[in-house]
């Protein structure tokens, strides 16, 4: 590794209490709090140099025009508060797969911010870092912890106070994801996109927005409680409540597919036939991610498996936080 180089990794993370929409569009700061959990293993590796002019490449590609002027307005809004960041080269490797639908945008901005922090000894906390990376995408607030986490949003809240931070969780929960994979297809609009236009347009967002603190509260004192069914009853209610506000914006934004349908009937019926080891929540698009106990991922796995309606399986459990990389990866 180049002296002059600074390497981070970030994990993605997925939603129990789901974010959606915003309180405030310049500062990108939620309209409501979530909460997450920080996935093992899938992340992004962000690698920054100095350099006369900013050039950002993915898997080694160069950027698209698109990502470049949004990762440049993300280093506009870091160097407006830390005037010592100058231009740099970012290369972004990860390891997510692209079928999974997990979003790549926080584990990158979480690892470049933490690759920013170290590269120009801004010497900010972990809660400082988690604000600078919510100007960049919000999910990546909650990237730069590890384990569950919330991340703070709504009308009490101002940059200062939008940053997540992490929970207690009862030893005894064990959580686990299954993320099961029911197309490979690209998603037809942005989940930036799409949550605006839900704000903008879905009668239904109001009604989101005005129950969420209940779950979140709610979902916090499950965690510390080891309540695995109320969790689970929760992280489905937010969900549902979320996929809500698409199917009545104005146009109707619909990501789920016929498998993911069948996948949420089959999680009904684990539940019928084993009792209460097994939850869905969906995201951006038509994977369903299930989540479950250590105890019973064997046989939830087994019967997602035997299902025939994925394309592709993950498993994952409660990952680390952003972290500088001292050794280049392989
Ligand atoms: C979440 N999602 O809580 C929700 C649920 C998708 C569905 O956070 O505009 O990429 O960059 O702040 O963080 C995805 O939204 O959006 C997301 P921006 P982001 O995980």
């Amino acid at each position: 590794m180049q002296p002059n180089l600074t390497v981070a990794y970030a994990n993605a993370n997925i939603a129990l209490v789901k974010y959606w929409g915003k309180q405030d569009h310049a500062l990108n700061i939620p309209a409501v709090s979530s909460l997450s959990m920080t996935l093992d293993g899938f992340g992004t590796t962000v690698t920054i140099g100095s350099a006369q002019n900013m050039q950002v490449s993915i898997d080694d590609v160069p950027a698209s025009a698109d990502v470049h002027e949004r990762v440049g307005a993300f280093i506009k809004m870091v160097r407006a508060r830390h005037t010592e960041v100058s231009p740099l080269t970012i290369a972004s490797t990860s390891n997510l797969p692209y079928a999974a639908g997990l979003a790549s945008s926080a584990a990158f901005y979480a690892s470049l911010t933490a690759a920013l922090n170290h590269h120009f000894s801004l010497g900010l906390s972990l809660q400082e870092c988690s604000m600078l990376a919510r100007l960049g995408s919000a999910s990546a607030a909650r990237s730069m912890f590890g384990g569950l986490c919330a991340l703070y949003g709504g009308p009490t809240c101002g940059h200062e106070q939008a940053y997540a931070a992490p929970l207690t969780v009862n030893p005894k929960l064990n959580l686990v994801m299954i993320i099961a994979v029911v197309s490979t297809k690209p998603k037809t609009i942005s989940s930036r996109q799409a949550m605006n236009n839900c704000q903008q347009t879905s009668p239904f967002f109001p009604a989101f927005v005005d129950t969420h603190h209940k779950d979140f509260a709610d979902a916090i004192d499950a965690l510390h409680h080891g309540a695995f069914e109320t969790l689970g009853t929760i992280m489905e209610h937010s969900t549902l409540k979320m996929f809500a506000t698409m199917w009545t914006a104005q146009p109707a934004i619909i990501y789920w597919q016929e498998p993911s349908l069948s996948l949420i009937n089959l999680v009904y019926h684990i539940r019928q036939e084993h009792g209460p080891i097994a939850y869905f929540t969906m995201d951006a698009g038509p994977q369903v991610k299930i989540l479950t106990q250590q105890h019973h991922a064997e046989k939830v796995l087994a019967i997602i498996k035997n299902s025939g309606l994925t394309q592709g399986i993950y498993y994952t459990k409660p990952g680390d936080g952003a972290t500088i990389v001292t050794e280049p990866s392989p």
